[in-house]
Formats: C-alpha cells, sequence, structure tokens
C-alpha cells in the first residue's frame, strides 16, 4: 500500500477550487469560476512556494475524443478500466476527478434511481471491485457555519461535478425504492460510518461504490479520499459549455 497523502492536501484544494459559497448553486458562470480558480491557484502557489493540488482544466483535444462508453441523458460515461491508456490505473479521488475533467467529464454522480441503477449494472457485468464517484463530504474550509449540513453524517454530503446535495443518507432518496448507501462496513454499521477517522484520524470523506467488499453487495461507501481506485467519468455540462464557447468549431 502507497504512503497515504495528509487528508488536509484535500481539504486545501477543494477549499481553493471550490469556495463553499458555490456549493450547491449552479447558477455560477464558467468564465467568471475560472478566473476565479486560476487566481485562487496562483496565490497559493506563490504562497506556498511548491506545488499545490488542483481541479485540472479541459483540454479541448480531449473533451472532442473523449471515450464514449454509454449515453444516458444527454451525458456520455466511461468506464477507465474499458479504456487502454488508463485501464491499470488506480488514482486517488482527486486525481480521479482530474483524469475525467480534462476529457470535459467529471467523476460520475448518481442523482437518480435510474442513473445509479446503470453504474451499479456496469460494476457487477464487468467484475468491477470498486471505483470513485464525485461523491464528496462538505467537511473543508468554507463548509463551517451551514446549519443546513449538520450533522455531517446525515446532510452533509454533496456531488462535486455539480455542487447538488445528496439526499439525506439516512433516508430512501425520493424517487428511489432503496438506500443506496451500505447497510454494513468496517464496523458492521450502516454507512457512512466514518470508520478509517476511528482507526486513525483519516476521515471518510469521498464517496465510493464498493462491490460486495463488505459482503453487502454494490453499495455506497464513504472511503478516505487518499485510497486509490478506478474511475467512472460523466460528461460536465459545465466543462462542456465551457470548451464549446471557447474553441468555435470544435466537435465535442
Ligand atoms: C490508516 O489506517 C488505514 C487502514 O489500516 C491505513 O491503510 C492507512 O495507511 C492509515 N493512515 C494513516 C495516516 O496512518
Ligand atoms: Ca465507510
Amino acid at each position: 500500500m502507497t504512503k497515504p497523502k495528509p487528508a488536509a492536501r484535500y481539504y486545501n484544494s477543494d477549499s481553493v477550487i471550490f469556495p463553499a459559497v458555490y456549493l450547491f448553486k449552479s447558477t455560477i458562470k464558467m468564465q467568471a469560476w475560472l478566473l476565479v480558480a486560476c487566481a485562487a491557484a496562483l496565490a497559493t502557489l506563490a504562497v506556498a512556494q511548491k506545488p499545490g493540488r488542483f481541479l485540472s482544466l479541459p483540454n479541448p483535444q480531449k473533451c472532442a475524443s473523449r471515450p464514449k462508453e454509454f449515453f444516458y441523458r444527454g451525458h456520455n460515461y466511461f468506464y477507465s478500466g474499458h479504456v487502454p491508456a488508463l485501464a491499470n490505473r488506480k488514482v486517488d479521488w482527486l486525481d480521479g476527478r482530474n483524469i475525467c475533467r480534462e476529457y470535459c467529464m467529471d467523476l460520475v454522480s448518481m442523482e437518480t434511481q435510474e442513473e445509479n441503477n446503470l453504474i451499479f449494472k456496469l460494476i457487477q457485468q464487468n467484475d468491477v471491485p470498486y471505483i470513485w464517484t464525485s461523491g464528496r463530504l462538505c467537511d473543508f474550509k468554507g463548509c463551517e457555519n451551514r446549519k443546513d449540513l449538520e450533522p455531517k453524517n446525515v446532510f452533509g454530503w454533496f456531488w462535486s461535478a455539480n455542487r447538488e446535495k445528496l439526499s439525506p443518507t439516512t433516508q430512501i432518496p425520493n424517487g428511489w425504492g432503496y438506500n443506496p448507501w451500505s447497510q454494513t462496513g468496517h464496523k458492521k454499521q450502516r454507512q457512512p460510518d466514518n470508520a478509517e477517522f476511528d482507526i486513525n484520524g483519516t476521515s471518510e470523506s469521498c464517496l465510493s461504490v464498493l462491490n460486495n467488499v463488505y459482503n453487502d453487495g454494490i453499495a455506497w461507501h464513504d472511503v478516505a479520499c487518499y485510497h486509490e481506485k478506478p474511475v467512472v467519468c460523466e460528461d460536465s455540462d459545465e466543462l462542456l459549455n465551457y470548451v464549446a464557447s471557447t474553441n468555435p468549431g470544435l466537435r465535442l
């Protein structure tokens, strides 16, 4: 197992790129957002004097030739294990987002049961052991003083790709027939259980779909973000719109 990276790096990179004021607001303009992101990145680099970890910007050529394994409701998806250049790569959560983002995609977000079933089916049919999703706990700088996110283990989760909140973790989401969070895990408790925090203080702040790791079928788990996993990428409207508007004529 590789040496874990300090959890603070995730908080830093998230709070720099996604100040919580932007969370759950989809109205933000991409150009303004990029300016903020770049300014913040430069400022932090200048202060820190060492490379930080940041969200990657999309690469127009990669966006135009992005892998399209399947299509659902206006979005393309792919599993990294099925892309020759990525087939053997397992990455931490932020690197996972960045792999996707260079293709104008982001880690997958399952807002509906139908979409979740598609991802579960992909995992089952291909014997995928686990994947990263864009699900993230709002536990970094800027998430304080948000009464609506308390308690964090119930109300504090959101999809990073579009900054939409998840349903409360203790409930069957509206319109779903089951709760996608596992009923068990390391502590034999329902998820999210933040189990690694109890072991050594590392928060389980990222959402992974695990395939029967705890004899629990395919289900959602909170997992520490440094773990290395393959990814499922999903088209990002935000990044596609941005690259389309800045590259007239590019076929996406
Ligand atoms: C925490 O515990 C996990 C599981 O035993 C281990 O893989 C990880 O390296 C530990 N992290 C730290 C920071 O000690
Ligand atoms: Ca867990």
